[in-house]
């Protein structure tokens, strides 16, 4: 049975609607419904396993095979997951906004695969790998030894193969942090989705843009801790909101331009 499509404010339309530039801050949760466990959440990556066990360089060093088959684990539910209508939606968006910037905290690359182009990757790609001592980046055939369990050392120097994603106490890549930063400074409208919003400097996004005159939503299942600083808070699952929400705006941006 189809739902109704949720009434959204219209202040919140109008102003995707007019928005030159929007940037679109994305976490776990946007994934949750293609299959992904997310960190915080119950059932949640790191209810089985703390952050401070696996997502660090000393937790990595202590025990390469732990860490190397927890992300060899995820790699392949990343790789037979598939985008969902919130992806898709917003690669959509993309295609209305003249300037659209997609900031992810996640590494599962889904968003590339639902068509959007302007993606900044702030925490990596779990689909990468290279080696923490000659930086050489691991062949897939490498990777699929990674899955057998094994522990990867690189064929060229021996040293320890590890995914390309960020770890706690490791700096975001420079680029990155900075192309998503100069994204939330020119926003219009900033929409932070997904995310628990309890890791920095992803979480300070959205506050920036605030500072900046953006007009800043949070879409979530649940407030996040950014909750009570943002213009709007609207409650949902990401990959029935976002569907929602971009029908809307292409609806009135229709209305503007006839
Ligand atoms: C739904 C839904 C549905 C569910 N629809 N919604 C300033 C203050 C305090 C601490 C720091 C600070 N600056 C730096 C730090 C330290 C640290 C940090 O932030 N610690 C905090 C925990 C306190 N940050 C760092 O270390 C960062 N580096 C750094 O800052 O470098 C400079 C520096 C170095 C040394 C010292 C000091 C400074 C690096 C952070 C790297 C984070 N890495 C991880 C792992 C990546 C690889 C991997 O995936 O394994 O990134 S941790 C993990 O958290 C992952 C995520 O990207 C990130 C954010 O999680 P996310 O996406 O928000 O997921 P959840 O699960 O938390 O939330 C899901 C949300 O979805 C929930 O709200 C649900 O309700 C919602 N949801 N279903 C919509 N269907």
């Amino acid at each position: 049975m189809n739902e109704i499509p949720r009434p959204f404010s219209p202040v919140l339309v109008d102003r995707l609607a007019v928005a030159g530039r929007v940037a679109v801050l994305t976490g776990a949760g946007i994934s949750a419904e293609s299959g992904l466990a997310t960190f915080r959440d119950p059932g949640g990556i790191w209810e089985q396993f703390r952050p401070e066990e696996l997502a660090n360089m000393t937790a990595f060093l202590h025990n390469p095979e732990l860490v190397q088959g927890w992300y060899a684990h995820r790699r392949k539910v990343a790789e037979e997951a598939r985008p969902n209508a919130g992806h898709y939606a917003l690669a959509e968006l993309e295609t209305m906004v003249p300037n659209c910037t997609l900031i992810t905290q996640n590494i599962d690359g889904l968003y590339n695969r639902a068509g959007s182009h302007h993606v900044i990757e702030l925490h990596g790609n779990i689909m990468r790998s290279y080696c923490v001592v000659c930086a050489r980046p691991a062949t897939a055939l490498e990777l699929a030894t990674l899955s057998e369990g094994a522990t990867a050392m690189c064929p060229e120097c021996g040293g320890l193969i590890r995914p390309d994603v960020v770890w706690f106490g490791e700096m975001l890549p420079e680029v990155a942090i900075n192309a998503a930063a100069d994204a939330a400074r020119e926003a219009d409208v900033f929409l932070s989705i997904g995310t628990s919003a309890v890791v920095y400097p992803a979480a300070n996004l959205p506050l920036e843009a605030r500072g900046w005159g953006a007009f800043v939503v949070e879409i979530n299942i649940e407030p996040s801790a950014i909750a009570n600083a943002v213009d709007e808070v609207v409650l949902g699952p990401a990959g029935r909101v976002l569907p929602e929400l971009v029908a809307a705006v292409w609806h009135k941006r229709t209305l503007l331009t006839n």
